[in-house]
């Protein structure tokens, strides 16, 4: 990524823009000046002579990367440029936050971090991939091929492979058009592509033609490393991240001890002879196709995974990916069997840290939904389990219409009660039957009485499932696209009858219009450098369903827009969403605008970058109103009306804050560094009084020891501490002294919270009943004084001064940091 300088203004002018983007971009800075800044009649005077001058001076101060001319420069201008700037060396960026990711970028930035999930390339431009595809691109079709692309991206492809490799194509020309016609369509051309042709000379046509930063697939050491370089160097020029196949002088690497010698091998030759950015390098170890009958090829993808495990574990910063639907070519035509094999061998290659893939987006079963007939055998073909393994998958293939087509997609899901039927559509991504069904439900008004409790039960119960399986790895980005198409469906059927119903209430009760029909006002919005809102789209959505007014400000959204938005329309509650890791910085900074304008308004924090943690330890101690952590959308009805909601909304916002507190005392006990003070300046951080100004302390009525004995056991049972028991049944929760015992509501550890707490209670009783023991205690007051960080105690009062103490607490200031910290937040609590 480049970031070019003009704003119509000569060198001089630009001086400082050029040092304050140089100091905070990780990219490229281009500078082309005017000439000069126009004189009265519109033109330019400056000579070639003194622009090049001041080009000369950015380059030699190192603030540019690349130079040129604009605006009343002549040929003249650029010569002189050249030559002033011929032996200067071009600008160092500063280290990047993403050292350590791939950065690739279509339209739009796309990162892939070590949180990064298994990342789709789009297999379906492919002209050997695709007949559709094919036919459009013989026929010259281009405009209709770009809708094959756009579907992918729809079905949830970040990355688009490209192939243009057929005998009957000018493969470069062919290459180039395409990639001009996605050019223009700025849906597909957000992500970056995937340039791939066996033909450099296509590929160089694919890079000439990509705007952003793509891959190249591929090079392999086939042609000896000569040849491996050469290609290497020109893809490091375009500045292209390269996909490395396993192949050498001998041939296709087929067994894993093969593959990994030679990726090490390509991986060494880039890193020592290229200086090539490790993260820029893909490796793909081959997925060759299993069940082709020949027992050599049963075990292609145990090599497959094995080689993935090594390469991970050995080369660092290297990604692993590989073109899925090969695997299963052998059942060509049996699409639900090799959709199937495909979600299997995903399933295991990305816990073993498979990081991307060419596959078929949107095209990919759950893998807990697949048969389990049809999943036993697909375990077996992978991990080679079953000599049989090709002959049942395909008698199953035989016996089930289709290709098991018919027997997976079968319609029994529709003699379900409507609940299920919607959780299932919902989990599937099946559009066909949801708006009938919801209608189904909304008549059902006994059940139903409003059509919103459809969204909070058996809707929301649905995103919850999808929720779950992707979490655990068991669902595709892809798959929960096609879910929320169907939630927000079934909720776009269901909104005109609540807005009729809320006419119907507004008629009802006289209130006018000017009435705020709402349960609350949420401004949303994508902070600033972020462009990403799938989650937040969907919030807006599901808050919208739920009577709330969304002010959805849309992505890209700088601060004072936020703050500005939630001001003038009178809003209850900010919420602010991000994908990547740099709107975290971002979403502290809104928190502190906000605390420094001493706005009140509670602060949600959501999206996929997010974490609780890091809203508990980084976010919420900058703003004192409540900050919460909503990760899930489904989670948001809740939040916002908690909060809303005067009756339980202290309850709600002390409970978070507590349980913020926990994550932060928890996870400054895991920093190994700690931070200390100087004993000094502990010492000096001390509790200082100035005894002559402030009034004497109470005399107490005694001095010396009480005791107290055969204490009421009863009476004593009521002041017990129920946390550190609770602690020690490593039951995590909440147990306040006062009010309702919130562990026994916790859906892990509550059930068992309360039986460890009722067998407790019962023992208790025994004990006070049967007087097992007697309790007795002890206090004991006396005149003190602290001497530096000692306490001494004397006997008398005028002892103070004269006498010798009777004894010494000795103490030591605290010296770490983040207990003063935690001490300080408590104490701005009871302020
Ligand atoms: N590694 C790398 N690049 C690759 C591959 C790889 N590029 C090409 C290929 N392999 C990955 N792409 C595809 C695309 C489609 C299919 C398989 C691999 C496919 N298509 C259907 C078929 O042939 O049966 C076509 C169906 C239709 O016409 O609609 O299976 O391994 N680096």
């Amino acid at each position: 990524m480049c970031i070019g300088l003009n704003c119509a203004l000569g060198a001089v002018e630009m001086r400082p823009f050029i040092e304050a983007i140089g100091k905070c971009t990780t990219s490229y800075v281009i500078c082309y000046p005017n000439a000069g800044l126009p004189n009265t009649f519109g033109g330019y005077d400056e000579t070639p002579e003194v622009t090049a001058k001041h080009i000369r001076d950015f380059a030699v101060d190192g603030l540019v990367n690349i130079v040129g001319g604009c605006c009343g420069t002549t040929p003249a201008h650029i010569r002189e440029i050249a030559e002033a700037v011929k032996h200067c060396k071009p600008r160092v960026p500063p280290s990047s936050v993403f050292e350590g990711h791939m950065q690739l970028s279509g339209l739009e930035p796309f990162r892939m971090g070590p949180y990064t999930n298994f990342v789709n390339i789009g297999e379906r431009c492919n002209v050997a991939g695709s007949r559709r595809f094919a036919k459009l691109i013989m026929a010259g079709s281009y405009e209709d091929a770009l809708t094959v692309a756009k579907a992918q991206v729809e079905m949830g492809a970040q990355i688009l492979d490209i192939n243009m490799d057929d005998g009957m194509l000018d493969g470069p020309r062919a290459m180039a058009r395409f990639c001009n016609y996605i050019a223009s369509e700025p849906d597909i051309a957000k992500v970056p592509l995937c340039i791939d042709s066996s033909n450099f000379d296509v590929i160089e046509a694919g890079l000439k033609c990509c705007q952003g930063k793509c891959i190249v697939n591929s090079i392999s050491l086939k042609e000896g490393e000569e040849d491996f370089l050469a290609k290497a160097r020109k893809i490091k020029q375009y500045g292209a991240a390269v996909v490395v196949m396993a192949f050498d002088e001998v041939g296709q690497a087929t067994d894993s001890k093969t593959k990994v010698s030679i990726c090490t091998r390509a991986y060494n030759l880039l890193v020592d002879k290229l200086k090539f950015n490790p993260n820029d390098i893909i490796f793909d170890p081959n997925i060759l196709t299993i069940g082709t009958g020949m027992e050599e090829h049963d075990k292609y993808a145990i090599h497959f995974l094995e080689a993935t495990k090594t390469i991970k574990d050995t080369l660092k910063g290297a990604k692993v990916s590989g073109g899925l639907s090969n695997l299963s070519f052998s059942f060509r035509g049996m699409d639900a069997i090799r959709e199937a094999m495909h979600s299997v061998f995903l399933y295991h290659a990305i816990k073993i840290g498979m990081d991307m893939g060419i596959v078929n987006a949107g095209n990919l079963p759950v893998y807990d939904d697949i048969e389990k007939e049809l999943l036993q055998l697909c375990e077996d073909i992978i991990w080679n389990k079953d000599p049989e393994a090709t002959e049942k998958l395909l008698k199953y293939a035989q016996t089930t219409a289709k290709g098991g087509k018919k027997v997976i997609q079968t319609d029994e899901w529709r003699n379900g009660s409507v609940e299920e039927r919607l959780e299932y559509a919902l989990v599937k991504g099946i559009e066909k039957y949801v708006v009938e069904d919801t209608e189904e439900a909304r008549a059902n008004k006994e059940r139903y009485p409003r059509p919103l409790h459809i969204i909070e039960g058996p809707l929301m119960n649905g995103m919850k499932v999808v929720g779950e399986l992707f979490g655990a790895g068991k669902m595709f980005l892809p798959q929960v696209i096609k879910s929320a198409r169907v939630m927000k469906k079934s909720v776009g059927y269901l909104i005109p009858f609540m807005e009729k119903e809320r006419e119907e209430i507004k008629a009802a009760t006289g209130s006018t219009a000017e009435d705020n029909p709402y349960q609350g006002t949420i401004v949303i919005a994508t902070v600033k450098g972020d462009v990403h809102d799938i989650g937040k789209n969907i919030v807006g959505v599901v808050l919208g369903c739920n009577n709330f007014r969304v002010i959805d400000l849309g992505v890209m959204t700088p601060c004072d827009k936020i703050l500005r938005a939630a001001i003038e329309n009178k809003a209850d509650i900010i919420g602010l969403s991000g994908l990547i890791t740099p709107s975290l910085d971002e979403m502290i900074f809104v928190a502190k605008e906000m605390e420094r304008l001493a706005i009140k308004l509670p602060l949600l924090i959501g999206g996929a970058t997010t974490s609780r943690t890091h809203t508990a330890v980084k976010i919420a101690p900058r703003y004192s109103a409540p900050v919460i952590h909503c990760l899930d959308a489904s989670k948001s009805v809740v939040v916002c009306s908690q909060l809303l909601d005067e009756t339980v909304r202290d309850e709600f916002v002390e409970e978070v804050a507590e349980e913020y507190e926990d994550i932060r005392q928890e996870h400054y006990d895991t920093l190994k560094e700690r931070r200390y003070l100087s004993l000094q300046q502990a010492r000096d951080k001390g509790f200082h009084i100035d005894w002559l100004t402030h009034p004497r302390p109470v005399k107490p009525k005694f001095f010396g020891t009480r005791v107290f004995k055969n204490y009421d056991l009863e009476k004593l049972s009521q002041y017990i501490d129920w946390k550190p028991f609770f602690d020690v049944w490593q039951l995590r929760g909440k147990y306040p002294n006062r009010g309702f015992p919130k562990i026994f509501n916790d859906k892990t550890v509550g059930e068992e919270a309360r039986k460890v707490y009722e067998d407790a209670q019962k023992l208790l009783q025994v004990l006070i009943r049967q007087r097992k023991f007697d309790a007795r205690g002890i206090l004991g007051i006396w005149p003190a004084q602290s001497v530096q960080d000692d306490i001494l105690l004397y006997s008398e009062e005028h002892d103070l001064h004269s006498s010798e103490p009777i004894a010494t607490f000795y103490g030591l200031r605290q010296q770490v940091i983040y207990i003063l910290y935690s001490v300080w937040r408590k104490s701005l609590k009871m302020f």
